[in-house]
């Protein structure tokens, strides 16, 4: 351990322990801008600076690692004197249009201004070239002028994502982030997973906003506009109205959905359970049959995106199975319509996701078995909330409601998908009970839950042991299919990856901030809530058994392949 001072306090703390850590365990917190625990800790802004007495120069608390006997100041004439010459620095070379900002209101640029009591920026503002917006994506908008060089965002999609789609580029104040080359982010890898986005700390990546779309489709009486929300949604989108985090909030965004005017309100758990049928089944099926093993799950758009760019050779492993969003849509626009006689070319199909890149999957060009495109407007987590809030509802203090018929049961195991093993663990529930004909003894495996980068479990199915693995975050599931190439993942049958660290959870569309703390949240709501439903097992969902009876016959059957499962082409 080391013993150091700060502002006459002593502490103790582990060696290593950076000053900005140790000055918190005095309950001084040390401002910053550029700093992201765990991902970018690079001193790049100078915000964090302090004096340690014996040197000349301020340092930069998050990347200073303490020493025994230090003194330290964080609270001087030249400290404060210096932050806020830095920020002065950044906010003269930054557009005043905080109003009309996305990030007005949770913007770190803003709040820090506030901290440091700036009323006057000195240096008058810089002359700045209006850059062109990189509208180039359907998920991602990146607004080059609002950049502060914090490197945060290509700290995640270098070292996190492993997907290096953007990177420094220029010098002094003409420096930006951005595709290499003066390139757009669709000539680039960028899988629009938007983690970015996320850790973005002012405007400068941020989710398409596609509200107008739906705002037009609810106020058109010719259209019947149907909506379904995605699981890992259900237990995030409370923060943006100030429940704790974590707080499961399904009933009152089925109740602020029918407030806005949506004609039917569906859950996507209901979805991801035909997904389990259909991708349980597929793999029993490659495990009988002699079919390409491991099989990988589908369901995480950048992930597909990601194994698309990096791995095309490795596509065979990914299941055929369309995402639940997607199956959701094409159900609604067949079945659904048919059931309630409307012609699909009048359903308006949105759905409500954590996520980006589901923006990206609903627009390619083969998601449309139906005739018509299986999901036609996308809206983050933060878009249904601005919408909530555009409303004038009061979501805090809105009633539980429950979803329509016939897609509004969803089972704990749909619920699950939600964060990082879930799905693995949904399909071990359900594959375990086809494929033995007996009750699961314990439905919780524990093993494939929780933060860990990789993850691993077994069942025995039949007297044949089943090995499946769980990655999240691109990083891992590029250790992964380093591993697969090499030949080491031979005995293993089943893999599930999810593009962003957490899980959906943790999904690049969520409320800002998303930590790895507000992660951990976020993943204990997700199993409080499978916990409480009636049914937890895919395959026991009573309206999954309907639409099987009375639609699809039975798993991939001809009809299951029309409409629920894809191709993938290198
Ligand atoms: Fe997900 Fe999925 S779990 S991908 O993370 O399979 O986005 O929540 O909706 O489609 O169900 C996201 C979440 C989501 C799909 C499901």
């Amino acid at each position: 351990d080391v013993c150091l001072t700060i502002d006459g306090f002593s502490v103790t703390v582990p060696e290593g322990t950076t000053i900005l850590k140790a000055a918190r365990q005095v309950g001084v917190k040390i401002p910053t801008l550029c700093y992201l625990e765990g991902i970018n800790e690079v001193g790049a802004c100078r915000i964090c600076v302090v004096e340690v007495e014996g040197r000349e120069e301020l340092v930069t608390s998050c990347n200073t690692p303490v020493e025994e006997g230090m003194v330290v100041r964080t609270n001087t004439p030249a400290v404060r004197e210096a932050r806020r010459m830095t920020l002065e620095l950044i906010l003269a070379n930054h557009p005043m249009e905080c109003p009309t900002c996305p990030r007005n209101g949770n913007c770190e640029l803003q709040n820090l201004a506030q901290q440091l009591n700036i009323r006057t920026v000195r240096i008058p503002a810089l002359p700045r070239k209006e850059l062109p917006l990189d509208t180039s994506t359907v998920a991602i908008i990146r607004d080059p002028n609002k950049c502060i060089v914090c490197r945060r965002c290509e700290s995640v999609c270098h070292n996190i994502q492993t997907v290096g789609a953007i990177a420094l580029q220029g010098k002094g104040f003409a420096a930006t982030v951005a595709p290499v080359g003066g390139r757009y982010l669709d000539e680039t890898n960028c899988v629009q997973c938007g983690q970015c986005a996320l850790v973005c700390p002012v405007g400068a990546i941020y989710e398409r906003d596609d509200t107008d779309k739906v705002w037009a489709a609810l106020a058109d009486p010719t259209k019947h506009v149907v909506v379904q929300t995605a699981p890992a949604v259900h237990v995030t989108i409370g923060e943006m109205f100030g429940l704790p985090v974590g707080t499961d909030a399904t009933g009152k965004i089925v109740a602020a959905l029918r407030r806005l005017g949506f004609d039917a309100v569906f859950d996507t758990n209901f979805a991801a359970d035909l997904t389990i049928m259909e991708e349980g089944t597929e793999l029993l099926e490659r495990i009988e049959k002699g079919g390409v093993l491991p099989q990988f799950t589908s369901c995480s758009p950048g992930w597909i995106k990601f194994i698309e760019h990096f791995y095309p050779e490795l596509l065979p492993h990914v299941s055929t199975c369309k995402s639940p969003q997607q199956m959701f849509g094409a159900i609604v626009k067949t079945y659904y319509a048919q059931l309630k006689g409307i012609n699909p070319a009048n359903i308006v199909s949105v759905s409500i996701m954590p996520c980006t890149a589901k923006k990206f999957e609903a627009a390619r060009p083969e998601m449309n078995a139906s005739g018509y495109r299986d999901v036609d407007v996308v809206l983050t987590s933060r878009e249904l909330g601005r919408m909530i809030k555009e409303a004038g509802i009061d979501f805090a203090n809105l009633p539980d409601e429950n979803y329509d018929d016939p897609f509004g049961i969803g089972t704990g195991a749909g619920q699950i998908f939600g964060a990082t093993g879930g799905v693995m663990e949904a399909a071990l529930r359900t594959a375990y009970e086809l494929a033995t004909g007996k009750t699961l003894p314990k439905l919780d495996f524990v093993e494939v839950r929780g933060m860990k980068g990789i993850k691993e479990a077994s069942v025995e199915l039949n007297g044949k042991t089943i090995k499946v693995l769980v990655a999240h975050g691109l990083g891992n599931a590029r250790l992964l299919m380093e591993k697969l190439k090499a030949g080491e993942l031979k005995d293993y049958h089943f893999i599930e990856v999810m593009t962003c660290p957490g899980g959906c959870i943790g999904g690049g569309g969520q409320p800002i901030p998303t930590t790895t703390e507000i992660r951990e949240k976020r993943i204990a709501g997700i199993y409080e809530r499978d916990k409480n439903l009636p049914y937890r097992k895919s395959h026991e969902n009573p309206a999954i058994k309907k639409l099987y009876e009375e639609f699809l016959g039975k798993p991939l059957s001809h009809k299951s392949h029309e409409l629920l499962h894809t191709h993938y082409t290198p």
